[in-house]
């Protein structure tokens, strides 16, 4: 089961993992246009109840976030997205003073704002390209950081994915900028690895990613994946609905589970605890 590590004014990734388990971060998207619950929770009480429905599910980390960054979508303003995540965390915060909290973001204004508030570790899916002023916000805050590789940006980023070798390339990249991390002050075990499932990837692409998963694991850092309800698990299944593709995200976190990834960033967080309580069963005796 993921549990819940103990609340701590600043949680290093070190401190997040739970002993050798699993950790799940639930989804919390305050936007009105992502791919499967924009609009759901842009009210901030309607946020801060679904984080506690989530942490009640076995969530150890909620991921707000306030810019979607499905493909096609298009950028919110500094200031909007600030006015987004900024009085979700404080609800979060004051009725679940123990919550982790992330914020999905590739700017440093928003993520400094987001620290004030009390979050606990910055998740940037530009992997500390988005705002060159992101790695020092970071390393100030000697808080954990996920660094994710997308190739393009979300725009355009599935218009043509291309690689040679998706696997090394990804794994070349994170290993890149997790270099570059510690390079900018970051410490070595706050850094926290994604391969960006969907981002700038085609079918083929997030297959070879989530079978090789060693590939990336083994350089050494946790790993996060997010595939949840994501296009290709849909392409997979014949669902449309993105709501609909639980059952396959499922398959995809028991999958990354066994091949070493220790981060899980789901919208369904009973399913897949659940899941993961199974397969931790199984696989560590
Ligand atoms: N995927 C999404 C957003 N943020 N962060 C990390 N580290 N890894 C991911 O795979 C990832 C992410 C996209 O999913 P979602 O938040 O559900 O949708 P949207 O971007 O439309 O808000």
């Amino acid at each position: 089961m993921a549990s819940t590590p103990a609340a701590s004014t600043t949680p290093r990734a070190g401190t997040l993992l739970p002993g050798s388990g699993p950790v799940l971060v639930g989804i919390l998207n305050v936007t009105p246009d992502s791919f499967s619950d924009g609009g759901d929770f842009l009210d901030p009480e309607a946020a801060a109840g679904h984080a506690a429905t989530m942490l009640d599910e076995g969530a150890a980390v909620i991921d707000v976030g306030g810019e979607s960054t499905r493909p096609g979508s298009d950028p919110v303003s500094q200031g909007g997205e600030i006015q987004r995540v900024v009085p979700v965390i404080d609800r979060i915060l004051a009725a679940r003073p123990e919550a982790l909290i992330s914020v999905d973001t590739y700017r440093s204004e928003t993520a400094a704002a987001a620290l004030e508030a009390g979050a606990h570790l910055v998740n940037d899916v530009t992997a500390l390209r988005g705002d060159p002023r992101m790695a020092s916000v970071v390393a100030e805050a000697e808080c954990p950081v996920v660094l994710m590789h997308m190739q393009g940006e979300p725009k355009t980023m599935q218009k043509e994915p291309h690689y040679t070798d998706v696997v090394s390339e990804v794994r070349d990249f994170l290993a890149q900028r997790a270099e570059y991390a510690v390079a900018a002050g970051i410490r070595r075990e706050d850094v926290i690895l994604d391969p960006g499932i969907g981002f700038g990837k085609n079918l083929e692409h997030n297959l070879a990613l989530l079978r090789n998963l060693e590939a990336i694991v083994s350089l050494g850092f946790p790993v996060l994946i997010g595939a949840s309800r994501k296009r290709f698990v849909g392409t997979i299944t014949g669902l449309q609905e993105a709501r609909e593709r639980v059952f396959g995200t499922v398959a995809t976190t028991v999958l990354a589970y066994e091949r070493g990834a220790t981060y899980f960033r789901v919208h369904d967080v009973r399913a897949n605890s659940e899941a993961l309580a199974v397969a931790e069963a199984v696989l560590r005796f």
